[in-house]
C-alpha cells in the first residue's frame, strides 16, 4: 500500500458527490490519498484528532470539504501546520455562498487556500494538492505539466 500523501476530509458522507471531484483528479495524477468524514459540529474529537496526527503520519496536504456553518477547513488550519486547501460545498438553503463565506475568511495567521464553490473548486483543489506536492517531486511534475497539455489538447478550435 501508499502511503496517503493527501487527506480528504468532509463535514458529512453527503459532501462525497462534491468531494469525489478531488479524488478523482488525484487518482489521474497517481497521488496517494486517504478519505474521511470529520465533521467540526457533530465530531469535534474526531477533527482534533486527525489534525494533530496529520503531520505525524505523513500527509502533506488536506483538502477539507464542508458546507453550511463550514468549520471545518479552518478548525483544521489551526491545528496542523500543513497547507490546507477548503471547498464549499455547496448547501441547499444559501447555494453554498455560507460556505464559502465561512471558509474564505479567516483572520490573518491561520490560512486556509479557498476553492470555488462545489465540483469545480473539489476538483482544483485535487490538482493544486498535487501541484504542491509537485515541486518537491520531479516525476509528479511531469505526470501533471503531461495532465495539463492533455486537457490543453482536447479544446476544440470550433464550436460546432
Ligand atoms: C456540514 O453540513 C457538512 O459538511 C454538509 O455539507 C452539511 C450537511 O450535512 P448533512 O446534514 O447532509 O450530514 O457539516
Amino acid at each position: 500500500m501508499t502511503h496517503p500523501l493527501v487527506g480528504i476530509i468532509m463535514g458529512s458522507t453527503s459532501d462525497w458527490e462534491t468531494m469525489r471531484h478531488a479524488a478523482e483528479a488525484l487518482d489521474a495524477l497517481a497521488v496517494p490519498y486517504e478519505t474521511r468524514v470529520v465533521s467540526a459540529h457533530r465530531t469535534p474529537h474526531r477533527l482534533y484528532d486527525y489534525a494533530e496526527q496529520a503531520g505525524v503520519r505523513g500527509l502533506k496536504v488536506i483538502i477539507a470539504g464542508a458546507g453550511g456553518a463550514a468549520h471545518l477547513p479552518g478548525m483544521a488550519a489551526s491545528m496542523t501546520h500543513l497547507p490546507v486547501l477548503g471547498v464549499p460545498v455547496e448547501s441547499k438553503a444559501l447555494k453554498g455562498m455560507d460556505s464559502l463565506l465561512s471558509i474564505v475568511q479567516m483572520p490573518g495567521g491561520i490560512p486556509v487556500g479557498t476553492l470555488a464553490i462545489g465540483p469545480a473548486g473539489a476538483k482544483n483543489a485535487g490538482l493544486l494538492a498535487a501541484a504542491i506536492l509537485a515541486t518537491s517531486d520531479a516525476i509528479l511534475a511531469e505526470r501533471l505539466k503531461a495532465w495539463r497539455q492533455a486537457q490543453t489538447d482536447s479544446v476544440a478550435n470550433d464550436p460546432a
